[in-house]
């Protein structure tokens, strides 16, 4: 059996290493899948109490994608089965491992190439060093399969320009390189033909007595000069006012038929048109309530009240069907248990975040 997380550790001289991992599951588009996960976690818990160890480099060994997201297929079958544990256990233990991450002490650099969506943006967003390329495509999808934006997202989205992140949730708008860096999911636009390079001058770069941070910051700063002319255009810049005010509606109801209400013309708007129509009215809701709630919740925070809602959501509400339609049959056709948000029930909707357990199993973290 093939790898599908691939270890290694680097000489950066003076007996220095750099810790690299490479997401190895082409054929899935590296989805995260149980084992993935907990090798990662792993992992990165044991290099960041190496003395010898610099710096932490995550990247694929796919051109197509960093990461696409989680394996919800076998989170689907899980819950299929009424396999209510695995279905806890895979949710708890990737927001242990984004949250270990986000407050990594060493310098973590997220190689962004090609997809990067959902869980992918999990392992991205709290890195230091956020590099997307030439080819690199971010968002958050999960309306399309019944979830809505976790991976701390809830936390997340809250600090992109107003108004995006429910944007990209209700729609599941694609972000290149340029919307990225502009909104700061990104901070470094370096193009895929450097990863080498990179690679290489990290090796070789100065690390005795320097502070590492400051040496990651030079080289991927040389390699991003050389990338300068590259940066593709923001969309996301261009109607980043449009956006502001779709979003500012009085309710939910108004701000989906706003987007329903998009002219033809521009294409990536009408992606983002097409997205809300045929998303989960129930998952557009729950995004919806789950980011005003979230406000001015800590990350941690956060991830507890994510990890309710998640497992909440695959066991009682469209994401079983969603991952069937879209990734298991493949007929595009998901029969969402409500035909739009204004027909959801309050009660149901509430009953989706209120907590299963007595203690959220991420206490432990
Ligand atoms: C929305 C999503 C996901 C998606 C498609 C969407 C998602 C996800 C995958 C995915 C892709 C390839 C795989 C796989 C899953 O697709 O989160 O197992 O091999 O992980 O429209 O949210």
């Amino acid at each position: 059996m093939v790898a599908d997380v691939l270890l290694a550790e680097l000489p950066a001289g003076n007996n220095n290493k750099i810790g690299l991992v490479t997401l190895n599951a082409p054929a899935a588009l590296n989805a995260l899948n149980q084992s993935m996960i907990d090798q990662l976690f792993h992992q990165l818990n044991l290099w960041r109490d190496r003395r010898d160890i610099v710096a932490v480099f995550m990247a694929s060994s796919s051109s197509k994608a960093f990461c696409a997201g989680g394996d919800v297929r076998a989170v689907r079958e899980a819950a299929v089965a009424g396999n209510l544990a695995a279905v806890e256990q895979f949710f708890t233990s990737e927001y242990q491992l984004d949250y270990l991450i986000h407050r990594y002490p060493k310098p973590l650099i997220c190689w962004g190439n090609g997809i990067v969506m959902g869980g992918g943006i999990g392992l991205m967003a709290g890195a230091m060093f956020r590099v997307v390329t030439d080819t690199s495509m971010l968002a958050m999808p999960e309306v399309a399969i019944g979830l809505y934006p976790d991976v701390a997202g809830s936390w997340l989205l809250h600090r992109l320009p107003v108004g995006l992140g429910l944007f990209m949730g209700l729609t599941g708008c694609r972000l290149n390189a340029a919307d990225a860096i502009y909104t700061g999911l990104a901070n470094r636009f370096i193009d895929h033909a450097f990863y080498d390079n990179v690679i290489e001058s990290l090796q070789q770069a100065d690390w005795q007595g320097a502070n590492h941070h400051e040496v990651v910051y030079g080289v991927l700063a040389t390699y991003q000069e050389k990338s300068a002319g590259w940066l593709p255009y923001s969309k996301v810049r261009e109607h980043r006012d449009l956006i502001a005010g779709l979003m500012d509606q009085p309710s939910l109801g108004a701000i989906m038929s706003a987007l329903d209400d998009l002219p033809d013309g521009d294409e990536w708007l009408m992606a983002a048109r097409k997205g809300a129509r045929s998303g989960s009215p129930l998952s557009a809701a729950i995004s919806y309530r789950q980011l005003h709630q979230a406000r001015h919740l800590s990350l941690k925070e956060a991830l507890h009240s994510e990890l309710v809602l998640s497992v909440n959501t695959v066991m009682h509400a469209d994401f079983c069907e969603g991952v069937r339609a879209l990734l298991v049959d493949k007929d595009h056709k998901p029969q969402w248990r409500y035909k739009n948000v204004d027909q959801i029930d309050e009660q149901s909707l509430e009953e989706l975040f209120r907590s299963p357990w007595k203690e959220n199993p991420l206490n432990k973290m």
